[in-house]
């Protein structure tokens, strides 16, 4: 008899024969994927007559972002390696991801983190989860490139996203959304950083087609914060800056691969301000009632920005008519509470009677 029934609902056991593992492989898994696909009539209002959104809500995986997928495969494959220690730079998701999958296996994790740019929430995370953290005076760029020369100790598992089984494992959210519509959606809008999900997502996408689970592709779309876009700039960003510190990388480790990406589906990259990331990450709790982390809200305002500010490009023009459109949320709103939407927050005080409460309420 089994010890445990409830890990057996993480990906590596829902598509196992998808992913580039043995029969023998353990199984490191916290119970991650099978997330929520969201109907907004919301968004699907805004974009026009007959258009559906679904919003895939990734915080929802076991540390509260999608890097949960690929980290239950990196691990796993770690484990089977019989590797001691794994090592990441990250914005903080990822690492809050390897703590975890590390903790769970019972392995050792250090993190390389920009030094007071993580969200406090996943700083705890790591933290709690008993990482070593190293807080490095530098950013995201600086902390992977010293990632990258630590891979060549063959001691040390590096399981940021040029680890290809991240992607593998990540891919998985691809099939989760053909496996709920019954076929691919038009249009697959997310957030990018270092570009691993978008180019994850394709590569499911692509595989899913191949196996005749879906005869067609989406286009897919990515969003940077304009303060870190160097995608859609076309160079590196040398001092990347924006509110949404999960995507504030100036030189992305899977560009290549992104850039393939967004070619093969005829789709394109585009930038959100801050502005727009705080107001699309408000409307999204107020009219949908989901609640996520300011980077996550760049897929949410790139689509709302696409309707009102490209509505005569062709692509938009099909997008409103009748199109299938997911957009990704990647990581959840309690990670980081020093969001400036926060700032406004006054609860109404009140004395501890009903007549006081119902003054408030006006219902006299
Ligand atoms: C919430 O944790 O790079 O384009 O080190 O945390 O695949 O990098 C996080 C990235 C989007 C961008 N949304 O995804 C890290 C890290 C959230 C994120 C991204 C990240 P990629």
């Amino acid at each position: 008899m089994k010890k445990s029934t409830w890990q057996d609902n993480g990906i590596i056991n829902r598509y196992r024969d998808m992913l580039p593992l043995k029969a023998s492989t353990p199984v490191v898994s916290l119970g991650e994927g099978s997330t929520p696909l969201v109907y907004s009539s919301w968004l699907s209002k805004s974009i026009g007559e007959g258009s559906e959104v679904y919003i895939k809500c990734e915080g929802l995986n076991p540390t509260g972002s999608f890097k949960d997928r690929g980290m239950t495969v990196a691990i796993s494959k770690a484990v089977e390696r019989h590797v001691r220690l794994v090592v990441c730079a990250s914005t903080g998701n990822t690492s809050a991801a390897a703590a975890a999958y590390a903790a769970h296996a019972g392995i050792s994790c250090a993190v390389l983190l920009p030094y007071g740019k993580i969200a406090t929430g996943k700083l705890l995370q790591a933290f709690l989860y008993g990482a070593k953290i190293i807080s490095l005076h530098g950013n995201f760029d600086d902390a992977l490139s010293i990632v990258r020369q630590l891979s060549k100790d063959p001691k040390v598992e590096i399981v940021n996203s040029i680890n290809p089984l991240r992607i593998e494992g990540q891919k998985t959210a691809a099939f989760e959304v053909v496996d709920e519509l019954g076929e691919a959606p038009d249009f697959h809008f997310l957030p990018i950083g270092n570009a691993g999900n978008i180019t994850a997502y394709w590569r499911g996408y692509r595989e899913y087609f191949t196996c005749g689970k879906c005869s067609i592709l989406p286009k897919m779309i990515g969003f940077q914060a304009l303060g870190a876009a160097p995608l859609v700039f076309g160079h590196i960003v040398q001092d990347p800056d924006t509110i949404a510190s999960a995507i504030r990388i100036g030189n992305p480790a899977s560009w290549r691969l992104a850039a393939s990406a967004l070619n093969q589906s005829h789709g394109f990259v585009d930038a959100v301000t801050d502005m727009e990331i705080l107001s699309a990450q408000v409307q999204l709790a107020r009219k949908e009632g989901i609640f996520v982390e300011p980077a996550s809200a760049a897929s949410i305002a790139g689509l709302l920005k696409c309707v009102s500010k490209h509505s005569e490009l062709p692509i938009i023009r099909r997008l409103k008519e009748g199109a299938r459109i997911v957009c990704t949320v990647t990581g959840h709103g309690l990670k980081d509470l020093n969001t400036p939407a926060g700032t406004g927050m006054c609860p109404i005080e009140s004395d501890a009677t009903v007549d006081s409460v119902r003054n408030i309420l006006e219902i006299g």
